[in-house]
């Protein structure tokens, strides 16, 4: 039991109205302190929910039932009382029968298990830009790995006093344990009850089913993107999908960049970019989401609502991200990864050698000629923010840091150039609300599909995704001059042989210096029907072995595959219907006159 009492009504309230629906054995509130991490996770170990890892302090192995494995877009529902409201992009279902169905499936679902309640903060506990959230779950590893991604326990419950405000987020893993029922080591219930529920008329989130990452770290995706899109549109900020990083020039001149890829296009390893030029310096200070706000001075400040990282394990090496290999050393937690024989992780794509054996993700004997892979492709590591290498000085600073440069960008191997910038706000926009990616293994759908993920906040956006890009268009107006600058990145172009144009990787940060250098107004650029690209010889090429013929190859615009680009955007804009802001048909229209 925690050793603080809540003074406020609602929550107390709210609480009991939850205890009584779901009928625990105990309730605990969480106080957020080592004490508390320490005590869940022996008692998860003991359990045997979880494996102490003998190579890295403090730091622990869970494995998830196979059928719990990643977000599910298909049960995840945006429930306003207006179907148009949520619009074409999210599933939607009625509030009142959603949540007589949910409450039929919470009616006494945490028998036999405890109720914790995790008061945590979304952003430093001293920002203005801030959310407080309650998160109700009868999950221990929820709460582990809430304790290090967002701000737990007492603090928060001052912060909310007797009269503050909160956003409810309900969680059950949907498995009661009955008198005498052995426990499983990863209780879920099955697809078809699974459900994660956004109420976003009234700040409320319901999931039940599962106890993996997005489906049930409710701070995450949940409330800091699909709630939190709802409150900013009403409150006129912005909440994004998108890494925050800051540049450093030789000279000490400061850039900040927020960035917004889809899944599965590097979005951790840019945001601890190692620069290639040098004299060059870059910082984290966010991997996944921003929250951005017009500050006193007229510029768009942004914060990370988040105290660490929630990162795709397979894939990250020293080689594809150094600074994340080095904030996994301890204090970490990781799911569905393989475990070698002296009690390390490991996962396909890590440096060196494949262990000769190892235990994979589904607990089963692994070796080479096992065709399977060890660890699952959506395997995670969630890692402390504080323990990266390169995480910045202001990265918790409560007002923000002053964004320069948007990106946007997708995995496509052929039509998108390397880099191209808006000609301006509305066209940026456009840019961002045609934004699309091949879906790759590690990705829902059938490999090489091109997906449009309109600002990387298709699975994100929790309202209809046409008044969102009115929301952008408007945020531009209020901004005017002091708006950031729009890039469009494509770090995964491909020749006619499929052999990678670009090397990525640390040498992205060439592209990312043109785009510094173009704020400033030092160079020029190329005007080209889809927007800006390179002059020759403005991106520095010094020591890449990239050849000129490579080079025209990234930066070519193909007008006629662009002209079959347009009719493809036109027939994905149809599902938006009167929602599809006048202005952006206007930048189609201009691209199109461009192209002809
Ligand atoms: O599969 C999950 O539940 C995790 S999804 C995720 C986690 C961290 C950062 N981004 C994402 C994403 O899907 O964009
Ligand atoms: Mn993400």
């Amino acid at each position: 039991m925690a050793n603080y009492a809540s003074r406020n009504d609602k929550l107390n309230k709210w609480v009991q109205e939850i205890a009584e629906l779901c009928s625990p054995e105990c309730i605990h509130w969480c106080d957020g302190s080592e004490e508390e991490y320490n005590q869940l996770m022996s008692h998860m170990v003991k359990n045997g929910n979880a494996i102490a890892l003998e190579k890295r302090p403090n730091s622990f192995l869970f494995r998830s039932d196979p059928s719990d494995v990643a977000r599910v877009e298909k049960r995840t529902y945006i429930s306003t009382s207006i179907e148009i409201e949520a619009g074409p992009t999210n599933n939607w279902i009625n509030p009142d029968e959603l949540k007589n169905t949910m409450r039929k499936l919470y009616k006494g679902c945490m028998r036999g298990r405890t109720l914790y309640v995790i008061p945590f903060s979304m952003g430093p506990i001293d920002s203005p830009m801030s959310k407080i959230g309650i998160e109700i779950t009868d999950s221990p590893y929820v709460v582990c790995n809430m304790h290090i991604m967002t701000r737990v326990g007492e603090k928060v419950i001052k912060k909310l006093g007797g009269k503050g405000d909160f956003i409810p987020c309900l969680h059950s893993i949907g498995a009661p344990l009955e008198k005498g029922q052995k426990d499983v080591s990863w209780p879920c219930a099955e697809m078809e009850k699974k459900y994660i529920s956004h109420f976003p008329e009234e700040n409320l989130i319901w999931s039940y089913g599962s106890g993996y990452g997005g489906n049930a770290l409710l701070g995450k995706k949940c409330l800091a993107l699909r709630i939190a899109s709802n409150i900013a549109r009403r409150e006129g900020w912005m909440a994004e999908h998108m890494l925050i990083l800051r540049l450093t020039n030789p000279k000490g001149r400061q850039y900040h960049i927020a960035a917004a890829f889809p899944s599965a296009c590097g979005k951790t390893n840019l945001a601890m970019l190692v620069p290639t030029i040098p004299g060059w310096k870059c910082e984290c200070i966010g991997d996944d989401i921003a929250w951005m706000k017009i500050a006193p001075d007229g510029r768009l400040n942004a914060i990370n609502p988040e105290t660490g990282f929630f990162g795709v394990a397979p894939g990250t090496s020293y080689d594809s991200n150094p600074m994340a290999m080095d904030s996994l050393k301890e204090n970490c937690i990781f799911t569905n990864c393989a475990l070698t024989d002296d009690g390390d992780v490991w996962w396909e794509g890590m440096d060196g050698d494949a262990p000769e054996h190892a235990i994979d993700w589904k607990n089963r004997d692994w070796d080479l000629t096992v065709s399977d892979t060890a660890a699952h492709p959506n395997a995670r590591f969630t890692a402390p923010a504080r323990q990266c290498p390169v995480i910045c000085e202001d990265w918790e600073k409560p007002e923000g840091v002053p964004i320069d440069i948007f990106i946007f960008g997708g995995r496509r191997a052929s039509v998108v150039p390397l880099v191209h910038e808006a000609y301006n706000w509305d066209h940026g926009v456009f840019l961002g609300a045609t934004a699309a990616s091949e879906t790759t293994a590690a990705n829902i759908g059938s490999v090489g599909m091109l997906r449009r993920d309109p600002f990387a906040m298709k699975p994100f956006c929790g309202y209809n995704m046409g008044d969102y890009f009115k929301h952008w268009l408007n945020m531009g107006d209020k901004l005017g001059t002091k708006a950031p600058r729009i890039f469009y990145v494509n770090w995964f172009r491909k020749d006619a042989n499929g052999r990678w144009l670009w090397p990525g990787y640390g040498e992205n940060s060439r592209v990312l210096t043109w785009m510094c250098q173009r704020v400033d107004g030092e160079i020029g650029a190329d005007e080209t029907p889809i927007g800006l690209i390179p002059k020759s010889g403005d991106l520095n090429l010094d020591g890449l072995s990239t050849d000129e013929e490579d080079m025209k190859e990234l930066l070519n615009v193909d007008t006629n595959a662009w002209k079959a680009e347009i009719s493809e955007i036109e027939k994905y804009f149809t599902q938006f219907g009167d929602r599809l802001p006048g202005r952006i048909k206007q930048q189609l229209e201009a691209l199109k006159k461009r192209l002809s």
